[in-house]
């Protein structure tokens, strides 16, 4: 199978081709499919070390898998998690606003790599640059991770700016094995959060075990309001403040479609639409509206 594939590999529809957006993102096994390329901004300038073994031929795996708030019931309610969006309120401001969301499949002996990386691109050379400007992301774990299979994170380096990544590389003889990055070993449940201007990567799964990373991201509503377009977006787009209202009802859809489902939980209170609940309900009608195809309205910086 390959991207854009219409048929699944027993000939019946693939799925995912109702949504505006590719769900699968496909790679040959353990490769590093941004490193060293242009993609995303040009922000992975060094291809990691792949594993000799590579087969050229070796039927695609899955690398990516996108819009889990409209591929998954349990995706959109997790979006709705009341205590993820308290962080979530408590480091980007109760009117914080959505990022994107991607799971990172990684699997034993197959998983790519992605290579060193800070993930903002839009406001290195702000004059308001500060360590949180890009915001951050959560990672929620399916699977219990090992330093083989999990993400390598350096602490600290959200406050160093722009790094330069080669000469990073290079002053560690070339070794990507950076001694100051630390693995988040995880137990399956756990959730981690990183700044996105921290220097992050991991490395092709050669290992046994199996990773699946949900992973989904807030900012401030002050970074992304007026910014322009970045990574998988039109550089010609500027985020409004309709842009921002559409993607960020998202989040107030999540938190009834989790109120809906765990009806003795506390529900999250999303300032933003505070006194518009009822209108954001899931229901069908809204799921066809707000959901459908929402990664459309991500927020990228
Ligand atoms: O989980 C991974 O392996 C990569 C995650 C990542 O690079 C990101 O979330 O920006």
């Amino acid at each position: 199978m390959d991207n854009g594939a219409k048929v699944d590999r027993h000939g019946r529809p693939a799925y995912g081709q109702e949504f505006a957006r590719p769900v699968f993102s496909l790679i040959r096994p353990l490769v590093d499919p941004w490193g060293g390329t242009a993609a995303l901004g040009g922000r992975h300038p060094v291809k990691m070390r792949q594993p000799t073994f590579i087969d050229e031929a070796a039927p695609k795996v899955v690398f990516l898998m996108t819009g889990m708030c409209q591929t998954m019931a349990s995706g959109l309610r997790l979006y709705g998690h009341p205590k993820l969006l308290a962080v979530a309120a408590s480091i980007n401001g109760d009117d914080f606003v959505p990022y994107n969301d991607a799971i990172f499949i990684k699997q034993p002996g197959q998983g790519g790599a992605v290579s060193w990386h800070q993930d903002g691109v839009t406001h290195w050379d702000n004059p308001a640059w500060d360590p949180g400007i890009h915001g951050f992301n959560f990672q929620v774990q399916l699977y219990d991770t090992s330093a083989a299979s999990c993400l390598w994170v350096v602490p600290g380096s959200h406050r160093e700016g722009k790094i330069d990544i080669p000469a990073r590389l290079a002053a560690n003889g070339g070794e990507e094995q950076l001694p100051d990055a630390v693995p988040l070993v995880c137990r399956a449940g756990d959730v981690t959060i990183a700044n996105r201007q921290a220097l992050h990567g991991s490395f092709a799964n050669t290992s046994p075990d199996f990773r699946a990373s949900l992973t989904f991201g807030f900012h401030r509503r002050a970074s992304v309001l007026g910014a322009k377009g970045a990574l998988s977006e039109e550089g010609s787009v500027i985020y409004d403040e309709a842009r921002i209202e559409a993607r960020s009802k998202v989040v107030a859809v999540a938190i009834d479609a989790r109120a809906q489902h765990y009806p003795e939980e506390p529900r999250f209170p999303y300032a933003p639409f505070a006194g518009r609940e009822a209108e954001l309900a899931l229901t069908p009608e809204n799921w066809e509206r707000i959901i459908r195809d929402y990664n459309l309205n991500d927020l990228s910086i």
